[in-house]
This record gives structure tokens, C-alpha cells and sequence, in this order.
């Protein structure tokens, strides 16, 4: 399997590695270590350095009760270290719900929109349509991140998140994106309990049937503090073994905080034949 992006057709047949740049104060899990264009920079080419295949750019936190951020504010963030990261010779995703970043994004060369809003905004579809080659991820969120955790209520939580997923899907494909663009994601930690989460690791390959690569965004995540009762800068090990979960259970791309490590487990990972 392929995911076809502006600048780069990405196989899939192994696994993939997204680095996450938060380029804001106030982050969930880095909150303010990358908040500057310079820091961010340094911080997106140690990545690749370390092995990352893509780079997903973010100027606003989607953590439970961030502030948010205004438009002006969002591009000045993510522009300047997005045009230092479109040099570096790896795929460039930025992660928005805004459809005026998503095209200041495009028109500079973005490879990839990741939208925790799965593109629902009003205009984001028509925005990545008219860019035939950009990519696009597509992710699960029940409510909107200020409230999203207040009790979240699913009857079966996988049957619902992969109706949403196919329905933005054909949402696109009707738009007039190809789905050969598309990658999707159940949004871990997005209007989920700890309980909704694992359900979706443990039953993750059912995603597999909608037809489209899964990404899937373990790193750091609350559901990893339940379970190990660790603090958020303490969930590197949590971290890895989740991403390693995931893939086992057939992502084909995973985002993380922590590259070089998850790097060299999916080499192992791989060494070990578990990918074939
Ligand atoms: N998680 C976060 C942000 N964007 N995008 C996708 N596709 N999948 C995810 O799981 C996902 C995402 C939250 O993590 P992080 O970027 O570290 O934190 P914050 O939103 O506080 O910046």
C-alpha cells in the first residue's frame, strides 16, 4: 500500500514513523520545549536525524481545555518552521483544524493536512481538493477538545468510529479526493475513555476493512498513565510499546514524540519477522 503526497509517494509496506513538532506553550506532553521557530527547527531536524519519515508541524494544542489559538497567531507558528522543514527531504504534515492554514500550508508546499476535525470545517474539504497530490489524515474526535472527556458514552465504540471514518472518507472522495490520499486514524484519547481506547487497540485490525492506512497517535497519552500509572514525561517506555501494539495490529503509520527509540523497535520489531 501507498500514501500518495504532494512531493512523496510513501510505501507503506513497513511501518511508518510521524514526528511530532508541537510549536506551541502549552502542549499536553511538550508543551513549550519547541515554542520558538529556532527551537522547533533544531527540533525537526534532530528528528530526522533520528530516523522520522514524516514531520507533522502543529501550532495549537488539542489537549482538554487549551486555550484557543487565533489565526494570525497559528500561521506565525507554524509557517516559518514548516518552510525550514519542507527542506529537509521528508514528507511535511501540519496538523490544523483551520481551513486558512491549511491553505497558507498547501501553497507553500505541505505534503500532508492532518486534521483532528477530519476536515468537517466549513471550506477545509474544498481547501485539500483543490491541491490534487496533498495527502491527507482524517481522525476521530467525539465533541470538541474543551469538554470531549466529559463522559464520553459509546455503544460500541469501534463500530462508531469506523461508520464516522467511512463517511468522511466517501465525504472526500465525493469532494473530489482521491482516496489513494487518504489516511485514517480512531483518535486516541479524542472523547474516549481509557476503556474506549484499548478497545480500539484491541480490536484495531476491524479499521483494517475500511481499505485505508491507519495512523495511530499512542505517544504519551492518559490511557498510558491509567495503565501504568506514570506521569505524562514518564511514558516513554508506555509509549513504545503501544506503538509497537498498534503496528502489530496493522498500522501502517504511527505518530510519536520519542522517534529514535520507536525507530530502532520497529527494527527490531522487523528483525524479528513479525512484519511479514
Ligand atoms: N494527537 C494529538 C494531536 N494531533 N493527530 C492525529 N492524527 N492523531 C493523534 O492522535 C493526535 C493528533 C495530541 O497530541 P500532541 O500533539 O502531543 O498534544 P497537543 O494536542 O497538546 O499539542
Amino acid at each position: 500500500m501507498f500514501w500518495q503526497t504532494t512531493r512523496f509517494c510513501i510505501d507503506l509496506a513497513q511501518p511508518r514513523v510521524m514526528g511530532i513538532i508541537n510549536v506551541t506553550p502549552d502542549s499536553f506532553s511538550d508543551g513549550g520545549q519547541h515554542a520558538s521557530t529556532r527551537a522547533a527547527l533544531a527540533h525537526c531536524e534532530r528528528l530526522v536525524a533520528e530516523g522520522a519519515d514524516i514531520l507533522d508541524i502543529g501550532g495549537e494544542s488539542s489537549r482538554p481545555g487549551a486555550p484557543p489559538v487565533s489565526l494570525d497567531d497559528e500561521l506565525a507558528r507554524v509557517l516559518p518552521v514548516l518552510d525550514g522543514a519542507l527542506t529537509l527531504g521528508v514528507p511535511v504534515s501540519v496538523d490544523t483544524v483551520k481551513p486558512e492554514v491549511m491553505r497558507a500550508a498547501l501553497e507553500r508546499g505541505a505534503d500532508i493536512v492532518n486534521d483532528i476535525h477530519a476536515l468537517q470545517a466549513p471550506g477545509a474539504l474544498e481547501v485539500v481538493a483543490r491541491h490534487a497530490q496533498a495527502a491527507v489524515c482524517l481522525m476521530h474526535m467525539r465533541g470538541e477538545p474543551a469538554t470531549m472527556q466529559e463522559r464520553p458514552f459509546y455503544s460500541d465504540v469501534v463500530a462508531e468510529v469506523d461508520a464516522f471514518l467511512r463517511g468522511r472518507l466517501d465525504a472526500l472522495v465525493a469532494g473530489g479526493i482521491a482516496a489513494e490520499r487518504v489516511v485514517l486514524d480512531p483518535g486516541i484519547g479524542f472523547g474516549k475513555s481509557v476503556e474506549h481506547n484499548l478497545e480500539l487497540l484491541r480490536r484495531q485490525a476491524e479499521l483494517l476493512a475500511i481499505g485505508r492506512p491507519l495512523l495511530l497517535g499512542w505517544s504519551r497519552k492518559s490511557t498510558l498513565g491509567a495503565v501504568t500509572g506514570r506521569a505524562v514525561g514518564e511514558r516513554g517506555a508506555a509509549s513504545l510499546a503501544a506503538a509497537l501494539a498498534a503496528v502489530q495490529r496493522g498500522a501502517q503509520l504511527v505518530r510519536v514524540h520519542d522517534v529514535a527509540a520507536t525507530v530502532d523497535a520497529l527494527k527490531v520489531w522487523r528483525a524479528a519477522g513479525l512484519g511479514e
